[in-house]
């Protein structure tokens, strides 16, 4: 299994977000990647930079608006004279909603975001671009003929919609990989997403497809970010009616009760039969997460890698979060290694 990683992700280094009414330091660190890099080595996979893709590519899960926005919105923050990081401090909730797009930089921010805890630094851009590049390259990999491949990105990309960024997310590296597998040939693409969170992002870019199934097993939203998607009764709509599953589960769920639910979402994969699986790979499932509450520990990483592989599909996986740095590495190894068997 060959592993796509860019040194670039280190441009990424968010400052602080706001965590539980307070400006905390970013648990989305540059540190992160370093830690899965260096076991994903001892594990014997090799390392490539990712290829470059034309801008377009983006545009294919991304709308072109957003995009501009995301490339271009340090510098208009530092044109209207702040420097550091940006966070936004209103949005368009309910009451405000209307269709047009503020100029100036706070208005526009809050516009394209949905919480207060993804900053932006001069270096955002090029980081998730250069992650969007990896989990491209990996599918690429796939797409021509590899049985398996890792995109170590980072910043992660599964809350990140087809026009609003959230939750350490600003490119949705994951639906950028099941669709460059779908314009490769791919008739029928799964995404099975195993964060800790609910992948909301992924979920909007294809609620109304049939051609790729979004599957995802995450601690319930009535107490969990991203709280307002992610209950089972969201199921698609319109010809994707059907192809969104979701599995939600109780806050300190353990290996027992995750296993279970594995086994039905990987029912539901398996009876679309797809070409190619993409999976959204967090370990903020793990014991030791500081901002997560579910009870995996080191030794179920494999076993959750080796059920994945029972489904015998070329897959991709797409790192997106985990926030025990120091155990990162070795959980994500874990799940790689239990999938090679
Ligand atoms: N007090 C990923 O794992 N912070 N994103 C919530 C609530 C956002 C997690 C703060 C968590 C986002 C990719
Ligand atoms: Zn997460």
């Amino acid at each position: 299994m060959k592993v796509a990683h860019s040194p670039l992700h280190a441009r990424h280094d968010g400052g602080k977000e706001l965590h539980r009414g307070e400006l905390v330091p970013c648990f989305e660190m540059p540190v992160r990647a370093d830690y899965i890099l260096a076991a994903v080595r001892r594990a014997g996979l090799e390392v490539l930079e990712p290829r470059p893709f034309p801008l377009e590519s983006l545009l294919r899960v991304h709308d072109a608006g957003f995009v501009e926005f995301l490339r271009t919105a340090h510098a208009e923050w530092r044109a209207a004279g702040k420097a550091g990081f940006m966070l936004p401090s209103g949005f368009p909730a309910r009451a405000l909603r209307r269709d047009h797009i503020p100029s100036g930089i706070n208005g526009k921010m809050g516009y394209y975001a949905f919480d207060a805890s993804t900053p932006i630094v001069e270096g955002t851009w090029d980081a998730a671009l250069a992650a969007a590049h990896c989990a491209l390259t990996a599918a690429a990999w796939v797409a021509e003929g590899d049985k398996s491949a890792y995109a170590l990105c980072r910043p992660p990309g599964h809350h990140a919609a087809r026009s609003v960024y959230g939750g350490y997310c600003f490119l949705n590296n994951a639906a950028l990989a099941a669709q460059h597998l779908r314009d490769q040939g791919f008739g029928r693409v799964a995404v099975l997403d195993v964060d800790y969170h609910h992948g909301n992002g992924t979920q909007d870019i294809f609620w109304e497809r049939s051609d790729v199934l979004f599957v995802s097993i995450h601690a319930t939203p009535e107490t969990e970010y991203p709280y307002f998607l992610g209950y089972a009764d969201e199921r698609g709509e319109g010809a994707g009616e059907g192809y969104t599953r979701n599995f939600p589960l109780p806050r300190g769920s353990t290996w027992k009760e995750y296993d279970t639910a594995l086994g039905a979402a990987l029912d539901v994969v398996g009876g679309f039969a797809p070409d190619a699986l993409v999976v959204s790979l967090g370990v903020d499932t793990y014991e030791g997460d500081p901002i997560s509450a579910f009870k995996l520990a080191t030794e179920h990483f494999p076993l959750m890698g080796r059920r994945l592989a029972g489904l015998k599909v070329p897959t991709v996986f797409v790192q997106e979060g985990g926030y025990a740095v120091e155990e990162i590495g070795t959980n994500v190894a874990g799940v790689l290694e239990g999938f090679l068997g």
